[in-house]
């Protein structure tokens, strides 16, 4: 039977375990990226877990997140970065360089290879014929020191493009398509993979806008085929030694093919505050708009950036409009200075943004009050623009330019005024890497660490009993920017205990002080929430300052993927409701009990785990499941991963 690309890639890396949808699989891991928002964390558990140099054939760590530098604590953060990288051997890329997943892409993606990345748009590289995964940073950790990454075996779904995108409809309006279909929930264990008679239609940096945004979806990557238009690229970027090509089989079998007609498509936006919630933008045509962001690793390719800047070319922004703009990278933004596109953007009144995430985390540009906020990103989560009550549509930069010349949103086919830009993907980039420091034999480097840098957090191993109470009940669809918010708190990132005060801040901000009371009084925190909680981000600190304040279970509807693995990864129970109508059985402040969970996982075996919860308050008993490898259950025993890997190097 012939294979999928998928199959092919994950044979190839396989060392553990059988690829059959729903089994536990273990895999080699080629390349890491991490990011500085993530990699202070990754960096200080690969020193804490005793490992003496990057072991993979490439590690780089990128500085794109925290680049506002609003005190001291990111440029220490960075210097860190700096000074770890060299001494264990990683690449660095110098703040300034570029938004990882745009870099990674455009210097060091392969097709074939396995990327693992503490972000959870690094699925991006699927847009080059990689196996691209978020995850979280200790699991990156784990493979920059050469160990194997542990997930569970993906169903395949092909996505089969067909035909071609009419002007003003552009891949940000296919993605925003398959997440009409597929939602934001209910896709964990899938890849998408992109086939079909229109995928050569797409050059690569219109595939990676796709397998970018694909993390919307909850899956666990998303790629396309290596061909024609992926060694267009490479030699573009003069690495087309590095090419090599990867088809599906023409009889590879999938669990389920979906398909999206691109000459019918027409241009979409998210509306607030969910990247499920499609609407066509001619029915918003004449909505004002207070502000408009060009950039994000979703669409800040040289092809986007030239599109905005013809669009804007001899005209002024609205004069009720703030346009900020973002070049994905120093490549990009090279060649758009050179060209003389930046001035055409700079003369029509854009604000130039640094090449890094800014806008996108909420770092920067928040929103005024009630304002709505266009912006070619990738998530318009209630709040992530650091303001609350902001309107942010996710929209092409087609759409996103538009509006900003006209203050209200314009359906792009019903107007005339402005003909589409015909942009197409450069013969050749600039290829400059002189922003990466590469390693050197050198390794006896000081490594810096500012104050606000402390040791990673250890958890004690899963006690005996769990016996606390309901600490937080959350609804459904609860964010990783829900939980651990980013925009001004991100500068603790490296700082447990200081970070920790803020779990849930725009929930409850209660939270934090309670849990801690009930940590220091021996009482176990419980999360209780709905379905799909934990989408989003791969961001560990979600499952890591909970656990420092003492939450020892999070009981779900429904968790999704990385969040899931942290939560095992830090020694989180991640329980799910064997009736998820149960969840109405449990109020917050309930006392709650699991008596001999220790010894109920220490003899449990198969793959799925049972436990009885009771609740004292309402005099009732709930029945959890979570399905579990038996790698997961000595995780959990261990209380989290750290303690594992030091228990067995002994
Ligand atoms: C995001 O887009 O939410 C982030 C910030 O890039 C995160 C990583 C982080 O929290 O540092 C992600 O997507 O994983
Ligand atoms: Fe950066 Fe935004 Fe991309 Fe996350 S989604 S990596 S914050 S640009």
């Amino acid at each position: 039977m012939g294979k999928t690309i998928t199959e092919k890639i994950l044979s190839e890396h396989l060392v553990e375990g059988t690829l059959q949808a729903g089994e536990p699989i273990a895999l080699r891991i080629d390349q890491t990226l991490t990011q500085d928002a993530t990699g202070t964390m990754a960096f200080l558990q690969f020193e804490a877990m005793g490992l003496d140099e990057t072991k993979n054939e490439l590690a780089v760590s990128y500085v794109d997140h925290n680049t506002v530098q609003v005190g001291f604590e990111n440029a220490d953060d960075h210097e860190y970065l700096r000074t770890v990288a060299a001494r264990y051997k990683a690449v660095y890329s110098r703040p300034g360089n570029g938004i990882c997943h745009q870099l990674h892409l455009e210097r060091f993606g392969i097709p074939g290879k396995t990327l693992l990345g503490s972000d959870s748009h690094t699925p991006t590289g699927g847009g080059i014929g990689m196996i691209a995964i978020g995850a979280g940073g200790i699991d990156v950790a784990v493979a920059m020191g050469g160990g194997p990454f542990y997930m569970t075996a993906p169903k395949v779904v092909q996505i089969r493009l067909e035909g071609e995108l009419r002007p003003w409809v552009s891949a940000k309006d296919v993605i925003l398509k398959v997440l009409s279909i597929f939602g934001t929930k209910g896709n964990v264990g899938t890849v998408f993979e992109y086939g079909g008679p229109g995928v050569k239609t797409l050059d690569v940096p219109q595939r990676a806008t796709i397998t970018n945004m694909g993390a919307e979806c909850g899956v666990t990557t998303s790629v396309f085929p290596s061909d024609e238009q992926t060694y267009a690229f490479m030699q573009a970027q003069n690495r087309g030694g590095d090419y090599r090509e990867l088809l599906a089989d023409e009889d590879a079998q999938y669990d389920q093919v979906v398909t999206v007609s691109l000459s019918e498509l027409e241009p979409l936006a998210a509306a607030p505050h969910s990247p499920g919630n499609i609407v066509p933008v001619r029915e918003l045509a004449g909505m004002k708009v207070d502000q408009v962001c060009i950039g994000s690793c979703t669409n800040s390719s040289y092809t986007d950036l030239r599109i905005t800047a013809e669009v804007l070319s001899g005209r002024t922004v609205s004069p009720e409009v703030s346009l900020g703009v973002a070049q994905g990278s120093r490549q990009v933004m090279l060649m758009m200075a050179k060209e003389g596109h930046l001035a055409s953007m700079i003369q029509a009144g854009a604000r130039i943004l640094e090449s890094a995430c800014g806008f996108c985390i909420g770092n920067h540009l928040s929103p005024g009050n009630n304002a709505v906020s266009l912006r070619t990103s990738n998530r318009n989560f209630e709040g992530r623009s650091g303001t609350k009550d902001a309107q942010v549509y996710l929209v092409s930069p087609e759409t996103a330019s538009l509006a900003a010349l006209h203050g209200k949103f314009v359906d792009p086919l019903a107007q005339q005024e402005t003909a589409c830009p015909e942009v197409s993907m450069p013969e050749t980039f600039i290829t400059d890497d002189s922003m990466f420091l590469f390693p050197s034999e050198n390794t006896n480097v000081e490594i810096k660490r500012g104050p606000n840098i402390g040791d990673p957090p250890v958890n004690e191993p899963l006690p005996a009993d769990l016996i606390g109470e309901a600490a937080i009940k959350v609804g459904e669809k609860i964010t990783t920017d829900h939980i651990m918010p980013a925009g001004q708190r991100l500068k603790y990132r490296s700082n447990i205990p200081a970070y920790a005060e803020y779990v849930f801040e725009h929930v409850d901000g209660t939270f934090s002080a309670r849990a801690g009371k009930n940590r220091d009084a021996g009482v176990h925190n419980f999360i209780i929430a709905g379905d799909s909680y934990g989408q989003g981000s791969s961001r560990e600190h979600a499952a890591l300052c909970p656990m420092y304040l003492g939450v020892k279970a999070v009981i779900a509807q429904s968790i999704e993927r990385i969040h899931m693995a942290n939560l095992f990864n830090f020694g989180i129970l991640p329980l799910l409701f064997e009736h998820p109508e149960d969840y109405h059985r449990i109020d917050q402040g309930d006392a709650l009990e699991i008596r001999g969970v220790r010894r109920e996982l220490a003899d449990a075996e198969g793959s799925d785990l049972k436990l009885k919860l009771v609740n004292r308050t309402k005099g009732s008993e709930i029945p959890l499941t979570v399905p579990v490898s038996a790698r997961q259950r000595k995780l959990l025993l261990a209380g989290g991963l750290l303690n594992f890997t030091r228990e067995q190097q002994g």
